[in-house]
């Protein structure tokens, strides 16, 4: 009876709600999809739009974050004027038939209950935290939270609802698969700024996450000086972080790590926690953590330690516990409206029952949360069972520590794929997830958001949609720009969850390239050779495209710059790639090499970008194990093309690199460059080369050292060989610098190494590493101008390049002597600067010369007429620029 009189006056505002034209109710627009995905949504008929006046019936205890959010909907849907009032009755008097918005639930505003009512709405009562009902009809909206957070999420979803500035009618009944849902800063290297910080509290809000840990590793406050107070300025920005956190309905986690020097039976350490803690208390945190992640558990920082608890796991867990336990009556049992005390074990990443986990489980509080990071530091899959395993192996309750995107074990790499592999039951029957992000902070936002609409809503959850909405949500406009970096950026550990296997990079350029090498073997590449030049055109663009595009987000675009610059270069030298090969198929060789030129050039460029991080100077990777193979096999292809034996070892190497001294310089043909290693190699440390697919190799020719650091080789290692990567075949050990080495007749190989095995104190340099199939031929150069790297001219290479010191003057040649005479169908040479000319001769039986054709640009192709010979050289014409030959390739008729 109570209700009566208000529905009628509802109904009454209903009845004169805003005309709404009749082809727009008819076509009843499909609702907006909110993110994360809500558990229940259900269309009502007609369509809501925003008058210029709106009335807002707010309690007095209505969120106002919320509330703010509301408003700020209502504007950007066109709403001049906002009238607040507190109860039906002025609403009435005041909204005029026009919209009126209720906002607030049973514990804010008890007006929005009336609402519900008079639209056959049942309230939020029951759901659990954070949960809502909202609802939209003719002249009214409703928010009603199960709490605060609630109704802040209710206007989030509002917010995307009305992202058009109006929508079809609907009514959400929406709640929280997993009750912490969130991010840990928890990684190794910088620690995000305070600007960045600020974006993710409000981003988790928006996202409707509500948790993020403080616990950056590189903050001396939380581990190396544990035991210091901040100093002021430092804990007034924490201040404004919790701040932050709070408006946005986000639990801020301090998590202190003392582990690296704490004496847990120790009453001073004991109260210097509760200290440290009482300081972050007073300036408004509620939520506190202990990580003992990543420190020595059988080494104890004081001798009392041992005294009291002994050695080994079992006395670990023992003191932690202790330490633990009394943190947990001194300070969250003293401190009402605390959260429970988070910890991470010192074993965090397996499920084995040890004394460790036995003690946690018997003697730690069970009011304190266990983290875990699934099986494996970085868990590819964690199934429900495993969560229900680590619930009982650590006897507490679970959070996970999901290390995803965190990338400080692979600085190289962005990973901004979809959070992938965690099962359902992950979300609904443990505590949460924290997910441990990137340094780059707004890169992070792709996989953050993916995992937080996991967390929400498991059962609804399909990475591949929400990874476009992440995209879209961080992007706006530039979406497309953004999807096609981020498709570049895209592999990590994680595992599908219906394959099992990780996510390959770059998901839409790969098969195009497939689909390539499919039609060029069929000899009709163009279709899909337009295909490919589509999507590399657009990864050439991405670099300027996504500039102008996200230019309102400069971080961002500071983070990943050297990512971009490389995806665009990469696109770059793939185009130049397919044009290289198509010209080739029709019989043009001087574009063919005008374009390996190009691609050489931008793959280089590609390859020379560094980007510092927290474990030194990197070489970004994108397009990973996709572009720069795909780049090697066209190269080969054409250097096939052009006579030459078409192989490009590419080097491996388990060493780092000394500054800019990269592997790829063992294998330039240039002996003046080198690898060179970062560090002297342990046993088992191997560096070689990768063919791509296994052939017959004949011999190999390794230089190590060089005059300045002579001692640099491997002095006791063992040269070997293998098709497949496993199984290895021995050839000789290797002692000297300079090795020279026949393979066993017919020797299959796709991988060629030294493998070190003994100890040395000296570093490697490696000058080149050279191998040899049957039908590499081997050339003699001689000749002038004098210059430097003579062989180049003629090293089945045409990377590198003899380059003269000078013009020619009148006699100079260059001449290619072979090891036989051979009946010789054509010469062509390769200049890797067009300027010097010069007539191209072929010596007869007698030693005479008889010219075939001449030198005069970039490239010449020369056909020989089958006169067999052994030698070919170039008189130069006088004059004119320094010569610098890539390659004079003897194309022996066969
Ligand atoms: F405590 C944890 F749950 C955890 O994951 N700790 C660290 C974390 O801070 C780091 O970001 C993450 C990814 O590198 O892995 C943990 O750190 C490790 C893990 C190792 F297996 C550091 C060294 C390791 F050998």
């Amino acid at each position: 009876m109570i209700r009566l009189f208000p529905v009628m006056v509802l109904a009454a505002t209903v009845a004169v709600a805003v005309p709404v034209p009749a082809s727009a109710a008819a076509s009843a627009a499909p609702l907006a999809k909110v993110w994360p995905t809500p558990q229940q949504v259900t269309t009502r008929p007609g369509v809501v739009t925003v008058p210029r006046t709106v009335v807002e019936i707010v309690g007095r205890d209505t969120d106002p974050s919320a509330l703010s959010v509301v408003d700020q909907v209502l504007r950007a849907a066109g709403a001049s004027t906002i009238v607040k009032v507190s109860d039906l009755e002025s609403a009435r008097e005041r909204a005029n038939g026009g919209l009126v918005v209720f906002v607030g639930g049973p514990t804010e505003s008890r007006a929005t209950a009336l609402a519900l009512a008079a639209l056959n709405l049942k309230g939020p009562e029951g759901l659990p935290h954070g949960g809502y009902v909202l609802a939209a009809d003719r002249g009214v909206i409703a928010l009603s939270g199960v709490d605060t957070a609630g109704t802040f999420y209710a206007a989030h979803s509002l917010r995307q609802f009305f992202a058009s500035g109006k929508s079809a009618g609907f009514s959400v009944r929406d709640w929280p698969a997993a009750p912490l849902r969130g991010v840990i800063e928890g990684f190794y290297g910088a620690p995000w700024s305070h600007a960045d910080r600020l974006a993710q509290l409000d981003f988790y809000g928006r996202t409707k996450q509500n948790m993020y840990v403080y616990s950056p590793k590189d903050d001396p406050y939380l581990r190396a000086r544990w035991r210091d107070q901040y100093p002021p300025e430092q804990l007034a920005l924490l201040s404004q972080l919790v701040a932050r956190a709070t408006a946005n309905h986000i639990e801020f986690t301090y998590a202190l790590s003392p582990g690296l020097s704490v004496c847990y039976s120790s009453d001073a350490d004991k109260a210097a926690l509760v200290t440290k803690f009482q300081s972050l208390w007073d300036i408004g945190v509620r939520s506190f953590g202990i990580p003992l992640d990543d420190i020595s558990y059988t080494r104890w920082n004081c001798d009392a330690d041992g005294a009291k608890f002994g050695t080994g796991g079992a006395a670990a867990g023992a003191a932690q516990s202790f330490l633990l336990n009394r943190v947990q009556q001194d300070f969250m049992a003293t401190h009402p409206g605390v959260e429970r005390l988070q910890m991470v074990p010192t074993e965090y990443y397996d499920l084995a029952d040890s004394p460790y986990k036995t003690a946690l489980r018997t003697q730690l509080d069970k009011a304190v949360i266990v983290e875990w990071t699934g099986v494996g530091v970085i868990a590819g899959q964690i199934t429900e069972k495993q969560a229900r395993q680590a619930k009982e192996v650590f006897g507490h309750d679970i959070l996970i520590w999901d290390n995803y995107p965190v990338n400080d074990y692979i600085t190289e790499r962005l990973l901004l794929g979809p959070y992938i592999g965690r099962e359902p039951g992950v979300a609904k029957f443990l505590t949460g997830i924290t997910a441990n992000p990137m340094v780059q902070a707004e890169a992070s936002k792709i996989a953050e958001f993916t995992s937080g609409d996991f967390l929400w809503n498991p059962d609804k959850y399909d990475p591949d949609k929400s990874w476009l909405a992440a995209i879209a949500d961080l992007a706006g406009p530039a979406a497309p720009a953004l999807k096609v970096f981020a498709e570049n950026n895209y592999s990590s550990l994680l595992a599908r969850l219906e394959t099992g296997k990780p996510d390959l990079d770059s998901p839409v350029l790969r098969p195009l390239i497939s689909a390539f090498w499919a039609a060029l073997e069929k000899k009709n590449p163009w279709d899909a050779a337009a295909k490919l030049d589509r999507y590399l055109a657009e990864m050439a663009a991405n670099p300027d495209d996504l500039r102008r595009g996200m230019a309102s987000n400069p971080k961002f675009l500071a983070e990943v710059g050297p990512w971009l610059d490389q995806v665009g270069l990469y696109g770059h030298a793939g185009r130049h790639a397919v044009k290289m090969l198509l010209a080739q198929l029709d019989g043009d060789g001087a574009k063919a090499w005008a374009e390996r030129g190009e691609v050489v050039a931008a793959l280089k460029k590609a390859q020379a970008i560094r980007v510092d991080t927290a474990r030194g100077p990197r070489n970004p990777s994108t397009c990973t194990a996709v572009c720069v193979p795909f780049l090697n096999t066209a190269l080969a292809m054409a250097d096939h093309g052009f006579g030459l034996p078409g192989i490009r070892p590419q080097p491996t190497t388990s060493l780092g690199t000394h500054t800019d001294n990269v592997p790829e310089r063992m294998v330039d043909g240039d002996p003046e460059t080198f690898y060179w290693s970062s560090w002297y190699p342990s046993p088992g440390d191997a560096i070689g080369v990768d063919l791509g697919t296994a052939r017959t190799v004949s011999h190999v020719d390794i230089t190590m050292g060089k005059p300045t650091s002579p001692d640099d080789y491997i002095r006791d290692g063992v040269l070997e060989y293998s098709a497949d990567g496993t199984t290895w075949t021995a050839v000789k050990t290797v002692t000297e610098p300079v090795l020279s080495a026949d393979l066993p007749a017919e020797a299959q190989a796709r991988f060629v190494r030294i493998r070190v095995v003994g100890t040395q104190p000296f570093w490697i340099v490696v000058r080149e590493f050279t191998v040899s199939t049957p039908d590499t031929p081997k050339y003699t150069v001689t000749g002038t101008p004098a210059g430097t790297n003579l062989a180049a001219a003629a090293d089945n290479n045409a990377d590198s390049v003899y380059t003269a010191a000078s013009a020619p003057v009148a006699g100079d040649a260059l001449v290619v002597t072979a090891a036989t005479a051979k009946p010789l169908g054509r010469v062509v040479v390769l200049a890797a600067a067009p300027g010097a000319s010069a007539d191209v001769q072929v010596a007869d039986a007698a030693g005479e010369w008889h010219s075939i054709g001449r030198l005069e640009g970039g490239y010449a192709e020369l056909p020989a007429g089958g006169v067999t010979t052994d030698r070919v050289r170039l008189l130069w014409t006088p004059g004119g620029a320094a010569p610098k030959i890539a390659e004079v390739i003897p194309v022996f008729a066969r």
